[in-house]
């Protein structure tokens, strides 16, 4: 993530948070700057990706008429995120993670098991045919990073929530906790309600192929209620927990609520 910058073109981004800011009524003010005021986080209320100063004009005017769906959105986390049509996704879908490409983890689908640890009943460790025989179901959303950048895709997996229900995990926990594949390690936590929320989604598949190394093979948790960072690829294990157990980038200063 720290390895690629995304400059817009005429905008600057520190101006445009804050005159984004001043706009916005005190409510959601109060919540976007709890959030830590990124642009990723504005991409994720307006539904608008700034790639140019026309766009961020269009960001806000977005902004000023900030309205009850809005609303709706920040303040219930049970809101479902837009989806799109195929002809909407964004060719190529680019990678992104704190390293270049050729150094993420390349997993041997035959040897990698997903381990379940903590508050469930049943803490047996599943193999990709396994998992693959779950019910699956595709969506087209939208991803936004916290760099100011979002890119639609199509993610086709198992709800968690019903992997949740199959395990017995223990649904009043604060947390599931996911562990990533990659060689300095890669983690996040997310809070129960999100884990629950129909469109999160255990991915096994990008555009309908088997899930690409670069977008997580052999499984990503796809959050799109979440910023970018919320959606951990090559996860290699899952714990419900009742502890904060931190993240790779919660513990860097991002917000651990990062979305709706
Ligand atoms: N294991 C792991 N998961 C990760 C990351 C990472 O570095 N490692 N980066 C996160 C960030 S910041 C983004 S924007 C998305 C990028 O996903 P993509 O490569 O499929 O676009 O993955 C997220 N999940
Ligand atoms: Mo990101």
């Amino acid at each position: 993530m720290a390895k690629r910058s995304f400059l817009i073109s005429g905008v600057d981004k520190r101006l445009l948070i804050k005159d984004s800011i001043k706009t916005m009524p005190d409510v959601i003010r109060r919540r976007f700057i709890a959030g830590g005021a990124s642009l990723g986080a504005l991409t994720l209320l307006t539904g608008c990706d700034v790639v140019d100063s026309s766009s961020a004009e269009a960001l806000l005017a977005k902004v000023s008429k900030f309205n009850d769906a809005v609303q709706d959105f920040i303040f219930n986390p049970d809101a479902l995120a837009p989806t799109f049509p195929e002809s909407a996704i964004t060719k190529p879908f680019p990678f992104n993670a704190y390293y270049d490409l050729d150094d993420a983890p390349d997993v041997d689908g035959d040897d990698w098991k997903l381990e379940v640890r903590g508050l469930v009943d049943n803490k047996k460790s599943w193999t990709l045919p396994e998992l693959y025989k779950l019910p699956q179901f595709t969506q087209v959303t939208r991803h936004i990073c916290v760099e100011g950048w979002s890119a639609i895709g199509s993610w086709t997996g198992t709800p968690l929530r019903d992997f949740l229900k199959l395990i017995g995990a223990d649904m009043r926990a604060k947390y599931v906790w996911f562990q990533c594949a990659d060689k300095d390690g890669y983690n996040s936590p997310l809070d129960m309600r999100t884990a629950l929320h129909p469109q999160t989604q255990m991915t096994f598949k990008y555009a309908n192929e088997i899930l690409p190394r670069a977008y997580g093979f052999p499984m990503k948790i796809r959050v799109p209620t979440k910023l970018g960072f919320k959606n951990p690829k090559y996860v290699v294990s899952m714990e419900v927990t009742n502890d904060y157990k931190g993240g790779y980038w919660e513990d860097q200063g991002y917000n651990s609520f990062s979305g709706s």
